[in-house]
């Protein structure tokens, strides 16, 4: 694709400021990955047959098309075999599939997979945000945690060491839950490394405040052993989207005792969602030295995540979402969970859909803002 022909001085005049900025950011974008990338998968899938007029298409699929074809890492990022590498690039994902901490619905173990598969249909490039993920950034995919299903306590050991081991390398790490018990465990993970304060930016209908469930540290419990943690004080908790009947009162009182900061749907939207996300920032990162991003799907109105364990109708609706992750993906973020993704309840990857698309977008935000690349 060549730019040449651009003429910045005739931008459509009826273009809104959105449109404006988009179409403006993209003649600013390079092709040089993208053209490497072709180059690349000629080489290793072979010069298509000649019969084809487009003589950049491989025999084999290998990179990006077709979106339906090749093997589904999230976003067909290279498979890192060797975790050991990881430091080599600005983001890595990785998988927590465990759903030993849900409380009714379970499949949350299958949403690393379901998340990876629907990925397969997004490009790198996001015209409103004006950025070319493949343009600007390494993504490689680590694949999965070796989670214990049968016991929860060692499935939490074994998700610390891996998000402490990414978070350590300095690549971004981007965790595909699992459901919401893994929030515990990865916060572990990177506080172990700072000396300062670790805050928490928590999308949920849900408090998951309390101590124990069923016995249990579950899925109704993360912040409550997190904020147990020396360094991630629960001033630097706040929780955005809480409410209707599935926030259970032992949860309430906790975050009560604690002084959480709870703003609920009602309270987001009145006030404005930019705004929310504002006064969001204001308490995660107050004192903290590092802030880590924690999105439960079922933030979002049961309408648009039937695939999550407890969907709970009056959430959000995707594009206030969007717009709060654009600002708060704007700051400089210690690394992304987007947890309770359950694709045996979903419908036609709906609940899949709007969990890579909230990744997707922080990523192209840490880009946007100069938090992401991490190498230079
Ligand atoms: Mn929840």
């Amino acid at each position: 694709m060549s730019h040449s022909h651009d003429n910045h001085d005739h931008y459509q005049p009826r273009y809104g400021k959105e449109a404006k900025f988009a179409v403006e950011a993209e003649a600013k974008l390079p092709t040089t990955m993208w053209e490497k990338e072709k180059a690349w998968a000629l080489e290793v899938g072979l010069q298509g047959a000649d019969s084809l007029r487009d003589k950049s298409i491989p025999t084999f699929s290998r990179g990006e098309l077709p979106h339906f074809a090749g093997i589904n890492t999230f976003l067909k990022a290279p498979y890192l075999e060797d975790v050991r590498e990881c430091g080599r690039y600005d983001v890595a994902v990785l998988g927590a599939p465990l759903d030993s901490g849900t409380t009714y619905r379970p499949g949350t173990r299958f949403g690393p997979q379901g998340i990876r598969r629907i990925s397969a249909l997004y490009g790198s490039y996001s015209f409103e945000l004006g950025v070319d993920l493949r343009e600007s950034i390494t993504i490689a995919d680590l694949g999965d945690i070796f989670t214990i299903p049968a016991n929860i306590e060692k499935s939490f050991d074994q998700i610390s060491k891996a998000v402490s081991h990414v978070y350590a390398s300095g690549a971004l790490p981007v965790v595909l839950g699992g459901d919401h018990s893994i929030g515990y465990p990865t916060v572990r993970g990177v506080a172990e490394h700072l000396d300062g304060n670790l805050g928490i930016i928590h999308f949920d209908r849900h408090v998951d405040t309390q101590e124990y469930d069923l016995d249990e540290r579950m899925h109704t419990t993360p912040w409550f052993h997190a904020t147990d943690i020396p360094n991630v004080p629960p001033k630097n908790l706040v929780q955005i989207g809480i409410g209707g009947w599935q926030a259970p009162r032992p949860g309430v009182a906790v975050g009560r005792e604690r002084q959480t900061t709870i703003m609920t749907v009602n309270d987001c939207v009145e006030m404005g969602v930019v705004e929310a996300a504002e006064a969001a920032i204001e308490v995660a990162f107050d004192d903290a030295e590092a802030v880590w991003l924690s999105f439960d799907v079922d933030c979002l109105d049961a309408a648009f995540v039937p695939g999550t364990g407890w969907p709970e109708p009056g959430g959000f609706l995707p594009r206030e979402v969007l717009k709060m992750i654009q600002i708060i993906g704007s700051k400089k973020l210690a690394g992304i969970e987007v947890v309770e993704c359950s694709p045996p309840y979903d419908n036609a990857d709906i609940t899949s859909l709007i969990a890579t698309r909230v990744i997707c977008d922080t990523l192209a935000c840490q880009v946007r803002s100069g938090h992401l690349p991490r190498l230079k």
